[in-house]
């Protein structure tokens, strides 16, 4: 793409009323991190294809994610799960990571693949499980605290699957027990993530379903407690562009995990499915962080945003660098909104000229755009081709097949 081609974008921007250069300065801002377990073989309740080439261990994920960061410049940190990621040495790991220019993000406890944990983790009825699921989320803190990370992230699979077969409100109260410990044992600067999900693998009830239950516990819990909202745990047709504004206005959206579903937690490149839903909810964040409300625009400009994928058919590293994109150019569009013709048409009631303000940001094609904030970045204008090109992809079957899986 010319020169030309950007000045002419920049001219019809300008006549837009919208300032490139905030925007670009905005674009060279937004980091993604990726998910240490979308790049080890993954699949679904019914088959786990391997694929070859998968990282055998997780200093070789972190070498996978580095390519995404390479040809991105969006994704310098990448969130561990435990224990799919437990090393004897968490300070190796660290070195490891920072050696390939990244750093370990978000530290994400597993709850789930115990066979303790049938019944449930922090809310089974049996104490001394309870004790082992409460005493797992300590140790995620303090690897928190080894590998310099601020952020613990927390999702639970814990529910039921028939009427009867438990007590709902006793539930809760051993959740609060159990998530009020940990939360004692964080350091000042640490957030805790708390992340729901309506449904799956519990199909009759969850005890942590949607985005009010997480967040009247990080109420009680206090202000390092914060709702993670990821776009994949909603039941179809949330509006979960409103609830990221609500969560907001509140200051308590801690975390967003970005991916693309269409009937359930499909786990998909984002924005394969309704792209117009990812820029509508980028559109909330960029409106908070611009605007004249202090705190909601802090909690803007401090969202932690994760791809949380797992690519069950296709291969990883480039499936992640697609999903890092499709990031970038709907942020790209969410920012050409212009939000003081915007609050003017909202005003004035002028419904069709509100929406036309809104749509019109989404037809604008970015690539020019995108492309003059790619070069100044100092990373390759067409990312997709470079890591194509690059040959990491077949200097990796080396490894072969059997690689960590998730
Ligand atoms: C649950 O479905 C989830 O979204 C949580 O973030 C988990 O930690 C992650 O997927 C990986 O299973
Ligand atoms: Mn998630």
């Amino acid at each position: 793409m010319s020169d030309k081609h950007y000045t002419l974008f920049e001219e019809q921007q300008n006549q837009r009323g919208i300032n490139l250069n905030n925007v670009k300065d905005k674009l060279k801002q937004l980091k993604v991190e990726t998910p240490s377990w979308g790049f080890g073989d993954s699949g679904t309740r019914f088959k786990v294809f391997q694929q070859e080439g998968i990282p055998r261990d997780p200093f070789e994920k972190f070498e996978d994610a580095a390519q995404v960061h390479r040809y991105t410049g969006m994704s310098p940190s990448v969130a561990i799960h435990i224990p799919w990621d437990k090393v004897d040495d968490y300070s190796k790991l660290k070195n490891h990571a920072s050696s390939l220019g990244l750093s370990v993000g978000a530290v994400n406890p597993n709850l789930f693949q115990d066979d303790d944990y049938k019944f449930g983790s922090v809310t089974n009825t049996n104490p001394s499980i309870r004790r082992k699921a409460t005493d797992h989320l300590l140790e995620c803190v303090d690897i928190a605290k080894e590998v310099d990370s601020d952020i613990v992230s927390l999702w639970f699979a814990d529910g039921t699957n028939y009427p009867g077969q438990a007590d709902f409100r006793q539930r809760k109260h051993w959740m609060e027990e159990c998530l009020q410990e940990m939360y004692g044992s964080l350091d000042d600067h640490m957030r805790m993530l708390i992340e729901y999900k309506f449904f799956e693998p519990a199909f009759y009830h969850t005890d942590l379903p949607d985005w009010g239950m997480a967040y009247n516990m990080a109420m009680k819990l206090g202000p390092q407690a914060e709702v993670l909202v990821d776009t994949g745990h909603h039941p179809q047709a949330t509006n979960i562009e409103h609830i990221v504004a609500y969560l907001l206005d509140e200051n308590r959206l801690g975390g967003f995990h970005f991916n693309s579903r269409k009937y359930a937690d499909d786990d998909l490149i984002v924005a394969a499915h309704n792209p117009y839903e990812i820029f509508l909810i980028l559109h909330q964040i960029i409106s908070a962080e611009d605007g004249t409300d202090v705190k909601a625009s802090k909690n803007a400009a401090n969202i932690a945003y994760m791809l949380d994928q797992c690519h069950n058919i296709e291969p990883k590293i480039p499936a992640m660098i697609r999903s890092i994109l499709n990031v970038q150019s709907l942020y790209a569009k969410a920012c050409l909104i212009n939000l003081e013709e915007l609050r003017e048409a909202q005003k004035n009631q002028d419904v069709l000229a509100a929406e036309q303000t809104v749509r019109e940001a989404y037809e604008c094609d970015v690539t020019p755009l995108l492309q003059a904030v790619r070069e100044e970045m100092g990373v390759p204008v067409d990312p997709m081709k470079a890591y194509r090109e690059s040959g990491y992809g077949e200097k990796i079957l080396a490894r072969g097949k059997g690689g960590a899986s998730w």
